[in-house]
């Protein structure tokens, strides 16, 4: 029985992870943080099968930040496999933590990899790269292994360092090690101050009387959004290849953080009307003039990343990955879960009692 690590197994993809590599087998470890309220909210539900709590999942305290705790994890799990999805993984709260950011997003990776080479361990290392590395210049789409970086955030900075410290390892100490290059993904678990879940929400909680309006920030950014379920399957098949490569996923589409509004008040049959430009610009209910949508500058970034559109042509001829689920399948099923969630109907439900 194959045994991984994965750091950052709380979050949104650390969970999907978790289930996939239960699914083939594995023996899963994963660090969590002490928190004054339980963080593992995502993962609880694997705990209730008492063929899986404690017996093929275990869950050890740890901090990216903490060297020797990291060299202890390692040398008692022993694992194949390392996932290093650990991180402060807000841009927007980057710029307000940006030695924090540095200290887990950057340096947290070499702690790692220096644990891995000094402790001889013979085990695989994925890196959980990013398409903020690329900076979004409309000029490089659509961004591929080869694009050149210009990081726009102390987030993209600290990943840069991650992304350049694990090749350095590979390359110094033939550590087999990957950076998976991946574009925004996102699913019903995606943390909710992220702008696809953000938007997901406020449909539902609009509906369920709850909020007023959704308040963004830049409307025209364009990113190219997929399903976390999909992006982990590639993470894996980075790490079952004879040699180490970094490797771009991505859907291959772009859109505006617009369109997202537009499609996901769609799936309730609301079409978002605009009205006025900038920060004056404001969404309304076509049907009944209701605003809906409106711009506050308190969330537009010090710098931004405009366009992400990724190329994983690579990821497809040699891993054989491709994303499953479409755009609008996602939005769907983003929207759907909010609605169970917040108003405790399906789309398709609430659609037939307002016919
Ligand atoms: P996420 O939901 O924000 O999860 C981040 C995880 O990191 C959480 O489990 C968090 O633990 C943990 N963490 C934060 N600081 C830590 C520290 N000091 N020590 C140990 N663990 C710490 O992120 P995600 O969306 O799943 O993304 C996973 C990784 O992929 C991140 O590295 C992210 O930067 C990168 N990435 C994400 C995307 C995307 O679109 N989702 C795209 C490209 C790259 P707590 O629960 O304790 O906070
Ligand atoms: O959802 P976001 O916060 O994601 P962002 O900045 O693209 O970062 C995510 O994807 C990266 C991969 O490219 C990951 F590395 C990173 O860890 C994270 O998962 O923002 C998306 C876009 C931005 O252009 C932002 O300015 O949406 C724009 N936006 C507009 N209004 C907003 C809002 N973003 C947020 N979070 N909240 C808003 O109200």
């Amino acid at each position: 029985m194959k045994k991984a690590l994965i750091t950052g197994i709380t979050g949104q993809d650390g969970s999907y992870l978790t289930e996939f590599l239960l699914n083939k087998g594995y023996e899963v470890h994963g660090i969590i943080r002490r928190h004054s309220i339980s963080s593992t909210e995502r993962i609880d539900h694997l705990f209730d099968n008492s063929e899986i709590g404690n017996k093929k999942l275990f869950l050890h305290y740890g901090d990216l930040t903490d060297s020797s705790n990291l060299n202890r994890l390692l040398e008692k799990i022993g694992p194949d496999e390392i996932y290093n999805l650990a991180a402060q993984s807000h841009v927007a709260v980057s710029f307000e933590v940006p030695e924090y950011t540095a200290e887990v997003t950057g340096i947290g990776t070499l702690r790692l990899l220096d644990a891995i080479k000094e402790s001889n361990l013979n085990c695989k290392f994925y890196q959980a790269s990013t398409s903020e590395l690329f900076g979004g210049l409309a000029e490089t789409a659509p961004q591929n292994e080869n694009t050149p970086f210009y990081p726009k955030s102390p987030y993209g900075v600290a990943k840069l360092y991650s992304y350049w410290i694990t090749v350095n390892y590979r390359e110094s100490y033939n550590v087999f090690a990957c950076n998976g290059i991946l574009f925004n993904h996102e699913s019903p678990r995606r943390g909710e101050s992220f702008v696809t879940r953000k938007i997901t929400m406020a449909v539902a909680s609009i509906l369920a009387g709850k909020q007023d309006k959704l308040s963004l920030g830049n409307l025209e950014a364009k990113r190219d959004w997929g399903f976390a379920g999909d992006y982990i399957k590639g993470m894996w098949l980075m790490l079952q290849q004879d040699k180490p490569y970094d490797y771009v996923l991505s859907t291959n589409e772009t859109h505006t953080v617009k369109e997202f509004v537009e499609l996901a008040f769609k799936q309730v049959d609301i079409n978002i009307e605009w009205k006025g430009v900038g920060v004056d610009e404001k969404g309304y209910d076509k049907k009944n003039g209701t605003l809906l949508v409106d711009v506050n500058p308190k969330y537009f970034r010090p710098a931004e990343v405009e366009l992400l559109h990724g190329d994983c042509s690579k990821a497809e001829k040699e891993l054989g990955w491709r994303r499953e689920t479409s755009f609008l399948q996602l939005i769907y099923m983003m929207v759907d879960s909010d609605m169970r969630e917040i108003l405790g109907v399906s789309i398709e439900e609430y659609l037939y009692k307002n016919k």
